[in-house]
């Protein structure tokens, strides 16, 4: 049996791994290790010895977080990959699976962003410091595979959602913002503040299709391309915060505050790959894993991330 490190457990897409229950999981958070400390990672791994790897740590943010702290996210993130993929190769690890996202993609770009598109371009202002970190998870990792023969691969997911999220009310991504404001706003007999326009589009992944996507790759994906994990189907923030009320049923007024930023406008990104390589995969639609957040948030509030 082949044992598996999860590393940044103690987040969404941590969560939904241990639901799957995968064979021989070792699952650790930040508590345990600093991964941002190479003696200390490399300690680490040499005493779990793990076969794969599932490379979840990482500092992360939505954009109000990302454009004040664009040196935080920078830094911590170079260190988290650079430490916790040398410690597994030096462990012996033969898969490693690790993650960006789509906002480290070129801005502008040509859309559908597909993965060639990666490094042709500097990433949206609004989070270069976290997106040029998170494009060096593609540049070690293939570095790795030409010269030692690491089979490291990367996945680049559109916005994850889900249970377990980090409920900032600012530092926030917009989804678990959105539901821990609405749900302070119905409370208080308050209208809910949303930032922006409501123009931008994003699409949005559940945090369990991530999870269950994750161990596919592991099991039956070795390209040196990174792979895109994404429903491909675009929502305006408008109509996100429309099926947001509606779920939770809130009473009073939207205000869209145009002071706040808009990030990106889109960033589209092509799923043919997905769709090639796991053609039977059926993602989560975005009302059913919205209906499920939300539940689980009500059920846990106020014993969540925030
Ligand atoms: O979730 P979010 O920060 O992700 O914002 P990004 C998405 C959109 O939601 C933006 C709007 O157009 C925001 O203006 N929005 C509305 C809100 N209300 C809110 C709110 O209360 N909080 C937030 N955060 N947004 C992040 C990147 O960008 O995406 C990160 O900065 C990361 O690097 C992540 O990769 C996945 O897609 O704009």
């Amino acid at each position: 049996m082949s044992k598996t490190l999860v590393t940044g457990a103690a987040g969404m897409v941590g969560h939904a791994l241990r639901q799957l229950n995968p064979d021989d999981a070792v699952f650790t958070n930040r508590g345990e290790v600093d991964l941002t400390d190479f003696a200390a990672t490399r300690a680490y791994f040499q005493a779990v010895k793990p076969d794969r790897v599932v490379h979840l740590a990482a500092l992360t943010g939505g954009l109000g977080s990302q454009i004040i702290h664009s040196g935080e996210y920078f830094r911590n993130n170079i260190l988290i990959n650079l430490n916790t993929l040398e410690a597994a190769r030096l462990a012996g690890a033969k898969k490693l699976i690790s993650f960006m996202s789509t906002c480290v993609f070129p801005d502008p770009a040509e859309y559908p962003l597909t993965e060639a598109q990666l490094h042709a371009g500097p990433p949206h202002p609004s989070n270069f410091g976290y997106a040029y970190a998170k494009r060096m998870l593609d540049v070690q990792s293939s570095a790795y595979r030409k010269e030692w023969g690491c089979h490291f691969i990367v996945t680049i997911p559109t916005n994850i959602y889900g249970p377990n999220d980090d409920f900032s009310l600012n530092g926030g991504h917009v989804i678990p913002s959105l539901i821990h404001r609405a749900c302070l706003a119905k409370k208080n007999g308050e209208d809910l503040t949303v930032w922006g326009s409501g123009k931008p589009l994003r699409e949005f992944i559940l945090s369990d299709d991530v999870a269950r996507l994750t161990l596919r790759a592991l099991d039956e994906y070795d390209e040196d391309e990174p792979i895109i994990f994404s429903p491909g189907e675009e929502i305006s923030i408008r109509e996100l915060v429309e099926i947001v009320v509606d779920t939770m049923k809130f009473p009073n007024k939207v205000i869209w505050d145009t002071d706040k930023p808009d990030g990106q406008f889109r960033k589209p990104s092509d799923n043919s790959k997905i769709r090639r390589c796991f053609p039977d995969f059926k993602f989560t639609p975005l009302r059913e894993g919205l209906a499920k957040t939300v539940a689980w948030f009500e059920e846990n509030y106020p014993n969540v991330r925030q």
